[in-house]
């Protein structure tokens, strides 16, 4: 169509190389796509894992009650599985995996591997998969997490029913033959349990009782259950509250906003108008570090030539598009 082959120009002059034909339109916004109309089908509830998410949830909240009769040291770790989780989804899955925005050395690859385990967020070929689908098809029945079905569906409901058959027809045609060819993610979705198992829980959880002595229950509540459950909710309000709240400067037809709270939380990833508009830019915004800690992390990999060939909107792109499309409003840097 007229505005695939638009979006190839662009992509095109940008990177210059061929080699990103591959996969340059399978993050962006395809307006082929119709939906069927009429009565959906029907929702098919998933017990287990509605089960799951209220225990975790649970949980979570027992860390909370334990935070008081922990270790200085425990609530640091807990601190630092948190970030290197949430690297292991921003820089790892979404940046590198599903956008190819950057180059990562394989000892990079390697570790951000290990970190997305410790995130336990389905594997990474998993997720990237979803998320190309997400920014393909966004906002419609084909999305995994559509927040036209509102904000609990696109937050966590989405995890605890069937999928759409549409996300699954579509999704079968999104290109993700470089994610096969990549030896790390298929490694890592071979032994993916057993990777959980360790990074997500066990490494957390007695890293604190070896080293300074602390609790077995609050190594398991805190700096398992409670940061991984604040981790995922961090990484759902993009989905949620960033499809809903916030302005839109660079493109009013779409449902993605710029959200500072969520950019927060979620290490950088709340520009979503600009993500959205801008999909392959390895900074998700165009204020470069600002709120974005997992910017500097990529740059800091670049600096030690463990990550190269970043990819960004030039100034005049941002520009023209925030005259054609935006909604004229202050922008969120
Ligand atoms: C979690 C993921 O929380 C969160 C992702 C959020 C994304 C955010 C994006 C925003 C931007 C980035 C921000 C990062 C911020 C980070 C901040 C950090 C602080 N295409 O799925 P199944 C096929 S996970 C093509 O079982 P059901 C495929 O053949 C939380 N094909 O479908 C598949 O088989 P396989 C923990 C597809 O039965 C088969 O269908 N995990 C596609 O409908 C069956 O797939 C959980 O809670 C596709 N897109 O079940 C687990 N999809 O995979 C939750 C499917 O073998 N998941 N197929 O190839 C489940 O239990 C199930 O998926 C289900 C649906 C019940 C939800
Ligand atoms: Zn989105
Ligand atoms: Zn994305």
């Amino acid at each position: 169509s007229k505005s695939q082959n638009r979006t190839h120009v662009i992509r095109l002059s940008k990177a210059g190389l061929p080699v990103c034909l591959l996969h340059s339109t399978e993050d962006v916004f395809a307006d082929t796509y119709a939906e069927k109309g009429g009565p959906g089908p029907v929702r098919t509830l998933v017990w287990r894992n509605i089960w799951l998410m209220v225990m975790l949830h649970a949980g979570a909240l027992y860390g909370v009650c334990l935070i008081p009769t922990a270790c200085a040291l425990t609530l640091a770790w807990t601190a630092v599985c948190f970030f290197f989780s949430a690297l292991g989804v921003t820089a790892g899955a979404h940046r590198l995996w599903s956008h190819r925005s950057y180059k990562a050395s394989p000892a990079l690859r390697v570790f951000l591997a290990l970190a997305n385990s410790m995130a336990f967020q389905n594997d990474i070929y998993e997720w990237a998969r979803d998320h190309r689908v997400h920014h393909k098809y966004s906002e419609t029945d084909a999305d995994p997490h559509n927040a036209k079905r509102g904000f609990f569906f696109a937050h966590v409901g989405w995890l605890l029913v069937r999928k759409h058959p549409d996300v699954t027809e579509k999704g079968r045609k999104v290109e993700l033959s470089d994610l096969k060819a990549d030896k790390v993610v298929m490694f890592q979705r071979r032994h993916y349990k057993l990777s959980v198992l360790i990074l997500c829980f066990l490494v957390p959880m007695l890293v604190p009782w070896y080293f300074w002595g602390e609790s077995l229950l609050v190594g398991y509540f805190l700096p398992v259950l409670l940061r991984y459950t604040v981790a995922l909710n961090a990484t759902w309000l993009v989905n949620s509250a960033a499809h809903m709240w916030g302005n839109r400067p660079y493109d009013h037809t779409i449902n993605p906003r710029e959200n500072r709270i969520v950019a927060f939380s979620a290490i950088g990833e709340g520009f979503h108008n600009y993500h959205h508009t801008f999909p392959f830019d390895y900074a998700t915004s165009e204020f470069g570090c600002r709120l974005n800690l997992t910017t500097a992390f990529i740059d800091l990999m670049c600096f030690l030539r463990l990550a190269c060939e970043r990819r960004s909107a030039s100034k005049e792109m941002i520009a023209a598009r925030v005259q054609r499309t935006g909604d004229g409003s202050v922008k969120s840097g």
